[in-house]
């Protein structure tokens, strides 16, 4: 019997991942570009030799599907693997478009491998990782990641490759959590019903590589105003490929339109570089530079249920033991 903690943080695509070219490998049609957020975190300790499987999420057992998803994750470190037991914690909601499976697998993969007293290498790890949850392959490393879509049938070449480490560039980004309630259609859903069904869906990966390079270019030089273009570009692709499936695909409430018309008025209006992004749930993210930070919680808070505001976050590591 061995134990290891992990702790991984959530990430939030910048250029964002919609839709697979293989489903049960969980590999991506299109690159996508993220930035790991400090602050936030799951830290998740496994134990590798048990009386049983159990999963412990935030102090309770497990539901179901996600202990199966668990099981299933642990059974590719090791198909021989002996009975486990993973008790995994997260300081921030679970399931509301904040990323938690990104950073539940990151640390999944990486105390799982430790506590079998597998290589750690953060590129294998990534890899697995992804097979989890596809943006889980960008939380191993902390800064902004590029997860590359990658060609091959097998999948190696589809991993996180880490573009600019999180003390390059102190952005924030400002989190207006407009809903908690769980999603009502989960990631893998929604990616194969716009796959199937919207007309946009082939524009949107037509564009996919040209919007990685933009979004590459404008870190690597610090540009807030050139990221935050590409990032809205992104984002509303996205959603226009979503809104336009069939059955449509909408995740915004009321407040996340209202939060998103407050940053675009803080931007018109008092020409602050603030940049808005939504993923597969309600939630209103906002980039924008450190000073301005507490600017754009003020234009949030009046339709956000609560405001977060965080900053670059470091990659996934192993607690002490
Ligand atoms: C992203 N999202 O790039 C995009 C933007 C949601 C919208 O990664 O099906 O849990 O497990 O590979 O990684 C969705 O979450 O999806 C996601 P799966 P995942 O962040």
């Amino acid at each position: 019997m061995s134990t290891a903690t992990a702790v991984a943080h959530p990430n939030i695509a910048l250029v964002k991942y919609w839709g697979k070219r293989d489903v049960p490998r969980n590999l991506p049609a299109v690159p996508s570009l993220s930035l790991t957020l400090g602050g936030f975190e799951t830290r998740t300790t496994v134990t590798w030799g048990a009386p049983t499987d159990t999963v412990e999420l935030d102090g309770a057992p497990a539901p179901e599907k996600a202990a199966a998803k668990v099981r299933a994750f642990l059974d590719l470190l090791d198909p021989q693997r002996p009975p486990c037991r993973v008790v995994s914690a997260n300081s921030f909601p679970t399931g509301a478009g904040l990323a938690s499976s990104a950073s539940a697998f990151a640390a999944l993969a990486l105390a799982g491998a430790a506590a079998a007293g597998q290589d750690t290498d953060p590129v294998r790890l990534s890899i697995l990782a992804r097979q989890g949850s596809g943006s889980a392959s960008r939380s191993l490393w902390g800064g902004f990641v590029v997860w590359q879509a990658g060609e091959r049938a097998d999948g190696l070449d589809s991993h996180g490759v880490p573009l600019l480490p999180a003390d390059a560039w102190d952005v924030r980004m400002v989190v207006g959590v407009v809903s908690t309630a769980a999603k009502a259609v989960g990631s893998t859903e929604g990616m194969e019903r716009s796959r199937a069904t919207s007309p946009l869906y082939a524009t949107w990966l037509a564009q996919a590589a040209s919007d990685l390079d933009e979004g590459r270019r404008a870190v690597l030089a610090r540009d807030l105003d050139g990221l935050g273009r590409v990032m809205e570009a992104s984002t509303y692709k996205m959603h226009a490929t979503m809104m336009t499936s069939q059955p449509p695909l909408l995740y915004w409430q009321p407040g996340s339109v209202a939060c998103l018309q407050a940053v675009w008025r803080l931007r018109a209006e008092e020409g602050v570089s603030a940049w808005t992004t939504m993923d597969a749930g309600p939630q209103v993210k906002v980039l924008c530079a450190a000073a301005d930070a507490e600017r754009v919680a003020a234009v949030l808070a009046p339709h956000a249920a609560r405001v977060h505001v965080l900053g670059p976050g470091g990659p996934a590591r192993l607690e002490p033991a």
